[in-house]
């Protein structure tokens, strides 16, 4: 990257977003440009502590709006964009399956036609998902040519992106690179994906706050790794030279029970004296398992992950617990 590179983060307000603009703020020649959305209350909570950093400044503009895209493009002419922005929660997908569509499809669509428009030598990382997997065989491994099989309008808007991320790569000679990132976690997490819920849950219930925990199917599995680890490899992925798409994921997995149980566990109690099962949770169609295989990106970007599943849930239930 040449000197004073300009960065644009969308999704700059969620967990990636967050770390990943942190972690560029780091590097004195980079200035982060962080795209959010026009709200009736800002929700800057996870990027309060940056705010007041020179080499930082808030875009207002909208994924879903070409216009507002062109127009940031136009202004920054920025070396690099991270597209993180999406409606990136599963079950609201089925409720607003075009809303998703517009946010995690097309919006991915809008940021490529805003480069190819206005900065056509601007590199760009776009946040495609292990969930584009779907439904695999038992057992299975999912590396870079593994076929996809997604299983809710979310996954279905995430691949549309993935091969359109291609497509404009070929067609268009864009270099954009796709980081298939497996579930990745950390206390910034969003209270309604399962692991913060579990790690909120079992905090508060330990004080007296909460009396019981009320879930969907526990029997899924999931290769759950650390958000600050999976951003050092998008980081890593944007200083190749050629565009090139990588999985990102620690090699094993657990269920959402043993999640659960090694959450219940840390603040000495058992699980099963507070969870409840409720339909509520369940979703039309499940993803019953995933492992990823992060051998290319352990050869070619030299990265592994470093927090294990266990060192995970204790960093997630300790920040529960010292937030009470
Ligand atoms: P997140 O916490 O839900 O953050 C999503 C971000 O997108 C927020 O900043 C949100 O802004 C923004 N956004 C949503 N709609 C927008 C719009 N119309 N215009 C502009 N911004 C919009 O997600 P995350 O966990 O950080 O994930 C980052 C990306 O990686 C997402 O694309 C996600 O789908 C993908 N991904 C995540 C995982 C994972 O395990 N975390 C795995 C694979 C892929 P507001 O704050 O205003 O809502
Ligand atoms: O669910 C089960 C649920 O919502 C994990 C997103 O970041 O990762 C995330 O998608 C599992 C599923 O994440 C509850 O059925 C049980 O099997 O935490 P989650 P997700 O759907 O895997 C991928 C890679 C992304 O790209 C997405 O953006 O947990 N589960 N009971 C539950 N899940 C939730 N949320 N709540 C429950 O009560």
């Amino acid at each position: 990257m040449t000197q004073s590179a300009r960065v644009l983060v969308t999704g700059v307000t969620g967990q990636d977003g967050s770390f990943l603009a942190e972690k560029l703020l780091a590097d004195h020649n980079i200035s982060v440009y962080g795209l959010v959305r026009r709200s009736s209350n800002p929700n800057y909570s996870r990027i309060q502590h940056i705010l007041e950093y020179e080499r930082f400044q808030l875009v207002e503009g909208d994924i879903t709006d070409l216009s507002s895209l062109i127009q940031i493009c136009s202004d920054i002419k920025p070396d690099l964009i991270y597209n993180l922005a999406s409606q990136s929660f599963v079950p609201t997908s089925w409720t607003q399956p075009l809303f998703t569509a517009q946010a995690t499809g097309i919006g991915a669509v809008n940021v490529f036609e805003a480069v190819r428009i206005a900065c056509p030598t601007c590199k760009i990382y776009q946040a495609s998902s292990s969930e584009m997997f779907g439904l695999q065989p038992e057992n299975a491994i999912q590396n870079e040519d593994t076929s996809f099989y997604p299983r809710s309008p979310y996954a279905c808007a995430k691949v549309f992106a993935h091969q359109m991320a291609i497509n404009y790569r070929e067609s268009h000679n864009l270099f954009i690179s796709c980081g298939i990132l497996f579930n990745h976690e950390s206390e910034r997490r969003g209270q309604q994906f399962v692991t913060r819920k579990i790690a909120r849950a079992a905090a508060r219930i330990s004080k007296g706050l909460q009396s019981t925990l009320s879930l969907g199917r526990l029997d899924t599995y999931r290769d759950w790794g650390f958000a600050g680890d999976y951003v050092d490899a998008m980081i890593l992925m944007m200083r190749l030279n050629t565009p090139e798409d990588f999985v990102i994921a620690t090699g094993s997995k657990h269920s959402v029970q043993d999640f659960v149980d090694y959450s219940f566990r840390m603040v000495g109690l058992d699980w099963k004296e507070f969870v409840v099962q409720d339909p509520r949770f369940m979703r039309p169609a499940e993803v019953p398992s995933l492992c990823g295989d992060a051998s290319r990106a352990r050869e070619r970007l030299g990265w592994t992950p470093t927090v294990s599943f266990e060192s995970l849930v204790e960093r997630m239930v300790e920040s529960e617990l010292n937030s009470i």
